[in-house]
């Protein structure tokens, strides 16, 4: 297992959209046990493999209060999305100490295949739903600020900026 780099906003290629898994074999059950590791690290309750530079279609998750149920979801697809919109406080690993409302379907119904290449369906609603929808939308290339004003994105991306040059060695 290894930590692995989590991608700051506004990188360029945290806009690339992921491809889906062809196969789920050792090589992807060695990425999605450094996507634990980095998640746990980071005290994040999802990560997407967009984030660490993975442009394959994974997803990890664990929104447990004991942070031991962690769920891998590899090819994961919206099957059935309520009509009825929620809005909730979203915060990013890749964007650290960053927060905003965002709404989304309250509840969803989600396939996805598990680390062993078998096909699963469930239910979510609540922090499990919004983490899904919220890791989902990094495959396809999008960060929760994209949902914000163009007035608020960019001061976020000035912030961002500015807090990279602070922090890059000399
Ligand atoms: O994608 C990510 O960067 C992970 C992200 C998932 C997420 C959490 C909450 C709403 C939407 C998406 C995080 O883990 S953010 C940081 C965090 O640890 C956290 C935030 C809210 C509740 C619990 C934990
Ligand atoms: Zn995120």
């Amino acid at each position: 297992m290894a930590l692995r780099e989590i991608l700051q906003y506004p990188d360029p290629r945290l806009q690339k959209v992921a491809r889906p898994v062809a196969v789920v074999d050792d090589r992807v059950r060695a990425i999605v046990s450094d996507m634990f590791e980095t998640m746990y690290a980071a005290k994040g309750v999802g990560l997407a493999a967009t984030q660490v530079d993975v442009h394959e279609r994974i997803i990890v998750v664990d929104t447990s209060e004991l942070r031991d149920q962690p769920m891998v979801l590899i090819n994961p697809e919206i099957l059935e999305r309520d009509d009825q919109g929620k809005e909730w406080e979203e915060g990013c690993l890749s964007l650290p100490g960053i927060y905003d409302k965002v709404t989304r379907p309250d509840r969803v119904r989600v396939r996805a295949l598990d680390a062993r290449g078998e096909s699963f369906e469930f239910d979510a609603d609540g922090l499990l739903s919004v983490c899904v929808q919220h890791e989902m939308d990094h495959l396809e290339g999008k960060v929760f600020v994209d949902y914000l004003s163009a007035l608020k994105r960019n001061r976020i991306k000035a912030r961002m900026r500015k807090r990279q040059r602070e922090t890059e060695p000399a």
